[in-house]
């Protein structure tokens, strides 16, 4: 029956809705038409949320966030509606292949990493657990760009991801909001009222995200920017043609392209508008909801939690302090109070150079009235906590961080380890002054993504173990732990995990024109090229390993393919120089026709969300190689383990609950720790002491500046050599010598397979911890008071 309507849904979306004859559609029309007739099934629930919401006065909460890194969303859909089956067998039907189909659509980037996709995560969840949610954000025309490897270099060009028709965006241009700039406060009634100069529309396009079984459907709105006035009727008249759609482009271009950085942010006036576009027009999206149902602006911090995903948005607190105050009337100090006991701030990273700061000559001519306010939040702050030495305004910068927490009832860290640096870093002065502000909420994973789907042969294998209940509940894999000890179990569990490898190598092969070993241990770092993620303590160590492989060809060595993936930000050189290293050795080292048996490394262009899907089902060792106080939580370390991939890795971020939790003989720990690493770098000369100390990581230095992986020019990777010998802040020379003892360490674990195995699976049954449900429902307890609203 679900078979027969969803053949008929699709035959009709393909004929009506997409004016194509079967006999002549291709792919992307197939695709299409699945995606509506898929889609038209979350209309109803859609609706039933919302109605309910409304229904029982619930309290909503806001997630608002410049990036939602969501991939593919039909076969979370399909997935979700428990469709995979009759999906199958109606594109089957119509002569096509259902993977073939899914993998026509275009993998939605609107994010850089982790924080992005870590709000993807949790719009996902948030629905499965039936949290009335939205999620805000920017309808990039084009997201993160395309990467490509020219002679071993990162290039990039623009992403497409709207050429072709968007299956989910429902435009609503009705939902549309005028996103004032510039101009100046003029006072009326004695009251302050801003008068911009600019104006830009913010047009609403909404995606509904449905939850696990169909129960409940959020929504994510997305704004794009439009013109206040189409055009210019007059200069086109006057044969003007560029210059009369000059005002549209200028008002497109807010919404045009995504910021290519997750950790550094220039500071561009765009980038200000950005944030200012998206916040303005949610809280004002957010205000009218509210309008519509209470009387009493007070009632705000009952009925509403908004959440600032970073200090992307954290203009929310003085334009919800204008809203309050310039157009509702509020008194001051009360609508400071009122806005503050409604937003909520996470804190991504303690990367200094990640801490937005915008100045105040910026701040004062792009938002005149949102100055003010941030002069009068910082008094607001000085009368509550006179013996004050935190100042939101400093040097002629606005600190946002700090605007943030002060304007945050709560203030939330992604990790335990990097909750507990924020208090003793970055916000230690503030946290003196409200010590119950800040909580933590590791991070978390959505298992329907990146098991469920993602990894149909170990879902298959725990199904057929435990049932289904894990998919909402993952704590329940702790139920497979006995059976790490079940030969059987195990002989199935290391052949999906095979399986899974034999298919990566087959798409290796086909894409990329390279063999892989499906034998060989495949060991893999994908994340964003960063110095502290330190890509480049990885590939020192392949040249070391490369060196020694050589020395004893016949050496009983343990074959491994390395495999990265990861963009580095256009304007990062340094990041981009690592990226042509890891290229350079791997044409080396994968031409030696003596060691290549035994080491490979392979770096597939363009890593997204679509590609974490591929790699991580493969995985055997997973890279989480950061310098110690740096990664605050990571979320591919919890992919990693959950489908059964050991951790090589550093006590930081959330590895250090990963290796809690899966238990430390089953995690290759190694390195300094956070305060190891701060001692480590008062040493007068650490990483020439530390190169002095080990004759593996001169060698492997020396080979590089021997030119042997730059045709004979020894200057061409002068500044890694030069700065992982010089001042390497991030001290992979001190800690290479410990990465080197862990990876030998795991070549010989994996080489007992019984035992790997033991250990992979106490890794997947241990794992259930880091589902984003159970994130969810911390962050819903212990920070937004909401409730999940009875099925
Ligand atoms: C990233 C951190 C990761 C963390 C994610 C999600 C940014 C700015 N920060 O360690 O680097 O897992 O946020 O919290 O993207």
């Amino acid at each position: 029956m679900q078979t027969q309507d969803l053949r008929d849904a699709v035959l009709r979306h393909l004929t009506y809705s997409l004016g194509k004859d079967p006999a002549h559609a291709q792919t992307n029309d197939w695709r299409l038409a699945l995606s509506f007739a898929v889609r038209e099934r979350i209309v109803d629930p859609w609706f039933a949320s919302t109605r309910a919401t409304y229904g029982g006065k619930h309290k909503r909460v806001y997630y608002l966030s410049m990036e939602f890194l969501i991939g593919r969303l039909l076969e979370d859909a399909v997935v979700n509606l428990g469709l995979m089956d009759a999906a199958d067998e109606v594109m089957s039907g119509f002569g096509q292949n259902l993977h073939n189909v899914l993998s026509d659509e275009p993998d939605a980037a609107l994010g850089n990493g982790g924080l992005g996709r870590l709000a993807a995560c949790f719009l996902e969840s948030l629905s499965t657990i039936g949290c009335p949610a939205y999620g805000y954000g920017i309808r990039y025309e084009h997201g993160l760009f395309k990467q490509s490897f020219r002679d071993g270099r990162q290039m990039e060009s623009p992403e497409d991801w709207l050429l072709r028709r968007n299956a989910w965006g429902f435009p609503r241009p009705e939902a549309s909001f005028r996103i004032g700039f510039n101009g100046r406060v003029a006072e009326r009634d004695g009251k302050p009222v801003w008068e911009p100069s600019e104006a830009v529309l913010a047009s609403a396009h909404d995606t509904p995200i449905i939850g696990w079984q169909g129960r409940w459907a959020n929504t994510l709105r997305l704004w794009e920017a439009k013109p206040v006035d189409i055009f210019d009727l007059d200069r086109f008249n006057r044969g003007e043609f560029a210059a009369a759609a000059e005002a549209e482009a200028s008002a497109r271009t807010i919404s045009r392209v995504l910021y290519p950085d997750d950790t550094t942010y220039q500071g561009k006036r765009l980038r200000l508008q950005q944030e200012y576009f998206f916040t303005a027009a949610s809280l004002r999206d957010i205000v009218r909801r509210f309008d519509s149902e209470y009387d009493d602006p007070a009632w705000l911090p009952q009925k509403v939690a908004i959440q600032l995903n970073d200090t992307h948005p954290a203009i929310a607190g003085p334009e919800l302090v204008r809203i309050l105050h310039d157009e509702k009337g509020m008194e001051i100090d009360r609508a400071i109070e009122t806005a503050r006991a409604t937003l909520n701030y996470t804190n991504h990273t303690l990367l200094p150079e990640a801490l937005e700061k915008w100045s105040e000559e910026l701040m004062s001519d792009l938002l005149p009235r949102h100055m003010t306010l941030i002069q009068r939040i910082d008094e607001h702050h000085a009368q509550e906590k006179p013996n004050r030495k935190v100042r939101l305004i400093e040097n002629g910068d606005v600190k946002m961080g700090e605007l943030s927490f002060v304007m945050a009832n709560r203030v939330n860290g992604v990790s335990a380890l990097h909750t507990e640096l924020m208090k003793q870093t970055v916000f230690e002065d503030l946290h003196a002054q409200y010590p119950d502000k800040i909580v933590n909420q590791t991070n978390g994973v959505t298992p329907r993504r990146w098991l469920l789907s993602a990894n149909p042969r170990l879902s298959n294998l725990i199904a057929g173990e435990i049932g289904m209940d894990w998919v909402d509940d993952l704590e329940q894999l702790a139920r497979l732990e006995p059976l790490a000890e079940d030969s059987a179990f195990r002989k199935a569990y290391r052949d999906a995990k095979r399986a899974n490898k034999a298919e990566l190598s087959q798409w290796f092969r086909d894409t990329h024109d390279v063999a892989l070993d499906p034998d060989a241990m495949f060991d893999v770092q994908i994340k964003r090229i960063h110095e502290y993620k330190r890509q480049h303590l990885n590939i020192l160590e392949a040249i070391a390993l490369w060196q020694e492989i050589r020395d004893n060809p016949n050496g009983d060595w343990t074959p491994r393919v390395k495999i990265f993936g990861g963009k580095a930000a256009p304007g990062y050189v340094f990041a981009k120089e690592i990226i042509y290293l890891i290229n350079s050795v791997a044409k080396v080292l994968n031409a030696d026709p003596v060691t290549s048996k035994f080491l490979k490394v392979v770096y597939p262009p363009n890593y997204n969300v679509t590609l974490a899907e591929k790699l991580i089902p493969a995985a055997e060792l997973s890279q989480q190689i950061s310098t110690a106080g740096k990664e605050a939580s990571g979320t591919g370390n919890m992919k990693f383990a959950l489908n059964g991939a050991l951790t090589i890795g550093t006590l930081d971020g959330a590895n250090v609950e990963i290796r809690e939790l899966v238990g430390a003989d089953n995690f290759f720990l190694f390195g300094m720790t956070a305060s190891e690493v701060v001692e480590r770098r008062k040493v007068h000369e650490h990483a020439a002491k530390a190169i002095a100390a080990d004759p593996r990581l001169a060698r492997a230095l020396d080979e590089i500046r021997a030119g042997t992986f730059s045709d004979g020019d020894g200057e061409r990777f002068r500044s890694i050599t030069d700065n992982v010998s010089g001042h390497d802040y991030f001290l992979v020379s001190s800690d290479f010598t410990d990465f080197w003892r862990a990876s030998r360490e795991v070549d010989r674990a994996y080489r007992d397979s019984t035992s790997w195995t033991r250990m992979a699976v106490l890794n997947t049954a241990r794992s259930g911890w880091f589902s984003s449900d159970r994130t969810i429902r911390g962050y819903m307890g212990d920070i937004w008071g909401a409730s999940a609203v009875p099925a």
